[in-house]
């Protein structure tokens, strides 16, 4: 059977990467495919949304300052949810000055789940310390914004570099699923959103059900069509955005499971 149509559940069992096989048994348990995108400034708004969606959620994603570490652990445990430290590593792989490299220093200092990164030689920086730790690293396959240029042979390349390093790859952030049908990647979608098509900036954005139906992808990554403009938030109203986008994830994730 083509792995997009396997449950959550199923590629739990055989996944061999620690946290991508976590992830999944999250998702099953919550009945969540969604991963909010928490972008905001400050660190009570920060704390405030998290708290508020948690329950809603299999997966936050963030660019977090070190000193929220142990409240957002607290957090992940109270609401059971996987933390996602979105970092570009956009630096070398090896640098023969330091006992280890550049972006394995990076990327030690914090207590990333996942991360982006671009290059061989840095994913396998990445793989000394990350492995060693039960994380997954996901690749930076397509974008979301409008004219991105990561697509065509970067896009293959990307794949390729995956397919290379499969223990500690666990998969993409992008808009379709990457592998075709046989593969036990996972696919992260971000631009998705319910109510608009756009954030007139380059930001396009598609429905959970184009997302996880028609573009077979896994997780949907929601952040202003959640919590919308920050600072006079309505805690009530971004508990309902989450669950709702929950729900039509979820929906379409079922739905997909019938074709
Ligand atoms: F790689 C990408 C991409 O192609 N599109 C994105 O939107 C990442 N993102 C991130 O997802 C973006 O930087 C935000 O952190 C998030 C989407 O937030 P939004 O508020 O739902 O637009």
């Amino acid at each position: 059977m083509p792995i997009y149509l396997n449950t959550y559940a199923d590629r739990a069992k055989n996944h061999t990467n620690p946290a991508a096989k976590d992830l999944l048994e999250v998702i099953e348990r919550k009945q969540s495919n969604l991963c909010i995108s928490v972008d905001v400034t400050s660190s009570k708004d920060f704390l405030n949304i998290i708290d508020t969606v948690g329950p809603y959620v299999s997966l936050i994603k963030a660019n977090f300052e070190p000193s929220l570490i142990p409240r957002l652990q607290d957090l992940s445990i109270k609401h059971d949810f996987l933390i996602f430290e979105d970092r570009k590593f956009a630096d070398i792989g090896t640098l023969s000055t330091f006992q280890g490299n550049t972006v394995a220093l990076q990327y030690s200092a914090g207590v990333h789940k996942i991360a982006t990164c671009p290059g061989p030689s840095v994913i396998k920086g990445l793989a000394t310390v990350g492995l060693p730790l039960g994380r997954g690293l996901l690749l930076l396959a397509e974008m979301s914004t409008a004219g991105a240029l990561a697509r065509g042979v970067y896009t293959e390349d990307a794949v390729r570099m995956a397919r290379a390093a499969r223990d500690f790859v666990v998969g993409f952030i992008a808009q379709h699923r990457m592998e075709g049908r046989d593969r036990g990647f996972f696919d992260f979608d971000p631009g998705v959103g319910l109510d608009t098509i756009g954030d007139g900036l380059g930001q396009q954005y598609r429905t959970p059900e184009q997302v996880i139906l028609e573009s077979g992808c896994d997780i949907i990554i929601v952040g202003r069509g959640i919590y919308g403009k920050v600072g006079n938030m309505d805690t009530g109203e971004v508990q309902r955005q989450a669950e709702r986008y929950r729900n039509a994830g979820w929906d379409a994730y079922l739905q997909r499971l019938k074709c």
